[in-house]
């Protein structure tokens, strides 16, 4: 017998070049993949985190605290009282908003998001509501938002105002710190929000047309949904083209950062230092990532990301329809870090050569591609689709696996035009006559033109010896946001199951229908155990419960009980989260389906 295969036909790369599913009801779908259209195409942008933490540069009274150097005054539990002085010492006499725009185009590069606040109310914008600023408190009295909206628009590029609505220096903010000795019976929340919004109206009138407002710190208690639809109205009424990141609401999800619904505030999600597994079609959203492990300029860290691990990450958004937002972190002299300006360069050279590949395109039509990402435009009568290969073949042939197009042409970007050959065959593409070794080590892309929209036939699983059905993660459908196949060796499974609503299928044939024992394979931090789900196939079903083992990455394999599989022919295999015990349901390695043998029961 004789299976036809599933055709996924291009779905994520017809949806996110056009763009059409609008996700807000009260905004029509074309006026809002207008107002999106240069944010969807820029797919790079540089993130700025500079105030007063600069100057401790995550170290207070001689103690360094580790991790995100802007978060200083709450890991040392410094108070407003002891904080304010800071900014006599805030003298960046190095500061040339110039040269950072410089430093952005050259990196490639769209816009620039810098923190016109960070939570601890130090505004670097000359603002007539707080004396807490550049302006009023500082030796270095320059309006450096000023200064840099220009020279970033001078080089071309969008400017964006990271903006927090987390204040632990604002009097009227709730709530008060614990260490905080201020008497929060004088605090008045409301008066805060009309401070908020003054601020918000001075950075939206002020400085010229603003690309992004990035909100942030909106997840305390005092902060609703209602307030953030008003702020994102409000920006909305004073810059119409303005866009608005998800976090202006209480739309966000966790650290996965996506909307709840599509009814959430806000225009796109905000993944923070991750990306999100798999593309998500319809969907909005930028990643957001340190190059090292602070967002503030850190003295002591270290712990650079290399440029090959920045390109990849990328590529891999944008194979996936996200944007990119890499961070740097000015020293308390104004200068960007020299690391951070390397790896930059790195970037912006690989781009100079392949941003063909990444500017203006869609997500790739792969859910996983072995040796690496693929992104795709449209073009005249078909589909360019971009293919960034990070692990080269040695034997010069790359095979595209499910790929039904006739393929009209293939160029390497880095080298243009190449000898190489395309042929289809059951598998898929293969392109052969490739040189043997990789013409880019970060990534080098090979574009190849096909016929039409992509189409990509994604092989059902079969059983392998014995009968036995092996349901791997990294074969499985993931559907939902936060759940995502992590590829780590150690830890390969579908991880970040933290929403009880994400499920996990697989597609598979069998020749006959029939019971199976089913195993699974998974871990769990003994003291988040407790999780029920349930593995369905058809009508029949077994339910199961999340053991603890060792840990999230110790994986331990349990039999759960018997399902009959119905066949012969394709089925689909479903595990569903039926109750979630604490944070996450489970790290899902793999089930394994054994046929029961005739008589056994
Ligand atoms: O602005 C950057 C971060 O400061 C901010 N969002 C990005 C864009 C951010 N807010 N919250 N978080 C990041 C996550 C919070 C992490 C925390 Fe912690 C863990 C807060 C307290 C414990 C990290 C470790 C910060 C202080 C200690």
């Amino acid at each position: 017998m004789r299976w036809s295969a599933a055709i996924v036909r291009g779905a994520a790369l017809s949806s996110l070049l056009v763009a059409g599913a609008s996700a807000r009801a009260q905004e029509p779908a074309e006026q809002r993949d207008a107002r999106l259209a240069w944010w969807r195409e820029a797919r790079f942008g540089m993130f700025i985190h500079w105030g007063l933490y600069a100057i401790p540069a995550g170290e207070w009274k001689g103690r360094v605290f580790g991790g995100a150097s802007e978060w200083l005054m709450h890991s040392a539990r410094i108070t407003p009282a002891e904080y304010e002085p800071l900014a006599t010492r805030f003298n960046p006499v190095k500061f040339d908003a110039d040269a950072w725009a410089a430093i952005a185009a050259d990196a490639g590069v769209k816009y620039v998001v810098i923190t016109t606040k960070h939570h601890d109310g130090f505004c670097l914008f000359d603002t007539a509501h707080d004396t807490f600023d550049v302006m009023d408190a500082t030796p270095f009295g320059r309006d450096v938002m000023k200064e840099l909206s220009d020279a970033v628009r001078a080089r071309g590029l969008r400017i964006g105002w990271y903006h927090s609505i987390l204040d632990w220096h604002h009097p009227d903010y709730l709530p008060r710190r614990t260490w905080d000795p201020r008497p929060a019976g004088d605090a008045d929340f409301p008066r805060y929000v009309g401070h908020l919004r003054d601020q918000v109206t001075e950075l939206l009138t002020k400085y010229g047309p603003v690309g992004v407002m990035w909100f942030d710190g909106e997840w305390e208690d005092t902060w609703t949904e209602a307030s953030g639809k008003d702020l994102e109205a409000l920006c909305r009424k004073l810059q119409p083209g303005v866009i608005v990141n998800n976090r202006v609401g209480k739309g966000r999800e966790g650290m996965a950062g996506l909307s709840r619904d599509e009814h959430a505030a806000g225009d796109f999600g905000t993944p923070e230092q991750t990306v999100p597994g798999t593309g998500l079609p319809g969907v909005d959203w930028e990643s957001c990532m340190t190059m090292n492990d602070s967002w503030g300029y850190h003295r002591g860290d270290e712990n650079w990301k290399s440029s090959t691990e920045l390109v990849r990450t990328l590529i891999d958004c944008a194979s996936k329809g996200g944007n990119f937002l890499l961070n740097v972190g000015p020293s308390a002299e104004g200068e960007i870090p020299p690391a951070s300006v390397e790896r930059l360069r790195a970037m912006g050279a690989w781009l100079r050569v392949n941003g063909e590949a990444i500017y203006g395109t869609g997500a790739g039509p792969f859910r996983r591609l072995p040796w690496g990402r693929a992104t795709a435009r449209r073009i005249a009568g078909g589909t360019r689709v971009y293919l960034h290969v990070f692990d080269w073949p040695a034997d010069g042939v790359l095979r595209v696996p499910g790929l039904r197009n006739e393929v009209r042409g293939i160029s390497l970007l880095a080298s243009g035009l190449i000898d190489a050959t395309a042929a289809r065959d059951t598998v898929g593409v293969v392109i052969a006559g490739l040189p043997p070794a990789p013409p880019d080590p970060i990534a080098t892309v090979v574009a190849m033109d096909v016929a039409g929209e992509p189409i990509v036939e994604v092989a059902p699983i079969r059983p392998g010896g014995g009968g036995v059905l092996v349901l791997d993660a990294a074969d499985a459908d993931v559907h939902g946001a936060s759940a995502r196949y992590e590829p780590r060796d150690d830890r390969r499974c579908i991880g970040f199951w933290t929403d009880a609503r994400d499920t996990v299928s697989w597609d598979a044939a069998v020749d006959a229908p029939g019971r199976h024992d089913v195993w699974v394979t998974l871990a769990c931090e003994p003291g988040e155990a407790g999780s029920t789900f349930r593995v369905a196939a058809g009508t029949s079903w077994v339910d199961g419960v999340v053991m603890g083992t060792g840990g999230w990455g110790e994986f331990r394999e349990t039999w759960l009980g018997a399902i009959d599989l119905p066949g012969p022919g394709r089925v689909a295999i479903t595990v569903t989260p039926t109750s979630m015990a604490r944070g996450a349901v489970m790290n899902l390695r793999s089930l394994r389906l054994v046929p029961q043998r005739r008589g056994d029961r």
